[in-house]
This record gives C-alpha cells, structure tokens and sequence, in this order.
C-alpha cells in the first residue's frame, strides 16, 4: 500500500514521535470500545452515563459493578500485535510518547514503557472523599456483570475507580506532557480513536498545528481524516506491524 510507505518514511525519519491511542487499540484484543454497545446487566445503559460521577453518586453498586467488569474482563485478555508494535516503534524511535484514552494495561503489557493514562486507569483505584489509593480487588466478575457495593476506606469513604469521568478535569500533568509532546513532535501516531472526546482530541491537531505530519489508522473516517496528512483505513492489529516493518525493515528480518 502506498500510504504504508509514504506513513513508514515519516515515521523513519522522525526524531520524536507521539503514539496516540483510544478503545480502537483494544478491540482486537477482546475489550469492547466505548461505541460498541454494552452487554449483560449494563446492556440498558449508555456507557457515556455511567461514566460520570453523578452516576455513581446514584447508584454506586451499579457503577462499580461495571468498573470492576471490565477490570475482570481486561485481566482476562492479552495485547494484541498493534500493542506490540506500539512497543517496537519505542524502541526503534527512542523519543516516543504514548498517550493513551485507553484505562485498561494492555500498552504496559505488550512493553511500552511508561504511557500516558490521559483518562486513568482500571488499576488504581481510591477514595471518592479523601482520595486515598486502594488496592484493586480479586477481580473476577460474572460474565453477566453482577451490583457490587464499592469498598470502604478508613475514612468511611466509598472506594471509586482511578478514572477520569465525564465532567471531571484530566490529571494536569499527563495533559501538560502529552500537548507538550505533541508540539514538538515530527510524527503523530493516531490509533482507534473516534476523536470525540475533549481535551484529548485536542491532541492530534496540535500536532498538525506546530507541522507534525498526523499519521491516522482506523477502520472507519473520524473528524480526523481532516487533521491526518496519511490515512490507513484498517485495523491496528494488522497495519500497525505492517508499519514497523516498512519503516524498520530489519525489525521484520529480526522476526521479533
Ligand atoms: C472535562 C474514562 C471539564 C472513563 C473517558 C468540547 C467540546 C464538546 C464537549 C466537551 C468539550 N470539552 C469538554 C467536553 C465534555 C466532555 C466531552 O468531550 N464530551 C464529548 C462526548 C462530546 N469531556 C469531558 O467531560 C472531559 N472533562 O471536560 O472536564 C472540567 C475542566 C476543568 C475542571 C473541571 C471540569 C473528560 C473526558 C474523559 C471521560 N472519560 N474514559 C471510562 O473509561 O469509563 S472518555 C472514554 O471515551 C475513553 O477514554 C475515550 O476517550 C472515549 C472513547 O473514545 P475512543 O477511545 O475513541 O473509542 P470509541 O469507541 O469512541 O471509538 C473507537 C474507534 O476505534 C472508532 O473510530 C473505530 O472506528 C475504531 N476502531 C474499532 N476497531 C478498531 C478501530 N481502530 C483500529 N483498529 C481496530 N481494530
Ligand atoms: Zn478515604
């Protein structure tokens, strides 16, 4: 493909790359992406609902139970060969940043080495008044989903998921790295994201704003398309490594 080449030049060439990712990333692994539509006990409820605070203010065990679901679901899955190609191109191109929308461990598991989490993360959880981390619990829920009531903290607190939820502001710091990352970037890497959700979706178009060439791969068009120089219309898993291997072709003779 044409565009695998012109996209494997730029990143080749590319002194700092940024690798941005959302739920696209995931799908091949098993983990549903936030349009997919909810399952079991959740089925009947909007994902973009549940995800706020007000939801878990009104019914905690419901909220909870959904957040601990998925964190059983991630645990039961692997990375996929677009994980692991995220982890080549950090090795071939020492000056990379992943930012991830992503709250599930799948980049840290295929090797990445230290994500940006932009939206948090299933894995550190902690409490709603007093902020306190907790340790995550067992983690292994019905396939169906099932209520659960949140933990309590010694400060009485109920124990809420280390996400960010809709209306809530993003960590200031991982904001402040990932635009600053992509202002200085040469390549910016966009994967599986439907860049609607703000200030994330900021990202990609500070990068084509300071002349960062936007390299988009997704299945679908998004508002994107616009902000991309190169679109790769496919799935991760499989245009991903494609990419690597065209740009470090000595990476595919390795065979790793
Ligand atoms: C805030 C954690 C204020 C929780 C998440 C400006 C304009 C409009 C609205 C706003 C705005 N600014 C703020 C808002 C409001 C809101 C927002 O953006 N709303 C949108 C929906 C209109 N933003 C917020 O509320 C943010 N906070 O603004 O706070 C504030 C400021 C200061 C002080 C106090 C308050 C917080 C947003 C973060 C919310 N939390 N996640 C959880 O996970 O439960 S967002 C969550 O949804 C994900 O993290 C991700 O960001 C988003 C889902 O998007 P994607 O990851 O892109 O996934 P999606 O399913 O949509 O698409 C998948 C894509 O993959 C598709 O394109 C598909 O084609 C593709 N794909 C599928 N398979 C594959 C594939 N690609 C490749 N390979 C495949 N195999
Ligand atoms: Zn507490």
């Amino acid at each position: 493909m044409v565009d695998v080449r012109e996209a494997a030049k730029a990143l080749a060439g590319a002194r700092r790359v940024v690798v941005f990712t959302g739920a696209g990333i995931s799908a091949e692994s098993g983990v549903p992406t936030f349009r997919d539509a909810l399952t079991g006990l959740w089925e009947r409820y909007d994902a973009q609902a549940l995800a706020t605070p007000q939801a878990f203010e009104d019914d905690p065990d419901l909220v909870w139970g959904w957040y601990e679901w998925r964190r059983s679901l991630i645990q039961g899955v692997h990375p996929n060969p677009g994980h692991e190609a995220v982890a080549a191109i950090e090795a071939h191109a020492p000056h990379t940043l992943v930012v991830t929308q992503n709250v599930d461990d799948l980049h840290e598991r295929a090797g990445s080495r230290a994500p940006i989490h932009l939206h948090g993360s299933l894995f550190t959880p902690r409490c709603a008044a007093c902020s306190r981390p907790a340790e995550p619990g067992r983690g292994d829920e019905p396939e169906e989903g099932r209520r659960l009531a949140p933990p309590r903290c010694g400060c009485g607190g109920a124990i809420r998921p280390g996400v960010v939820w809709f209306g809530e502001a993003l960590p200031e710091e991982a904001l402040e790295e990932a635009v600053q990352a992509a202002t200085d970037c040469d390549v910016l890497l966009t994967v599986g994201t439907s860049g609607v959700v703000y200030p994330a979706a900021e990202i990609p178009k500070v990068a084509s704003m300071f002349g960062g060439t936007v390299i988009q791969v997704n299945p679908r068009p998004t508002p994107l398309d616009a902000v991309a120089a190169i679109n790769l219309h496919g799935s991760a898993a499989v245009v991903l490594p494609e990419l690597v291997s065209a740009a470090w072709p000595e990476h595919a003779a390795a065979g790793s």
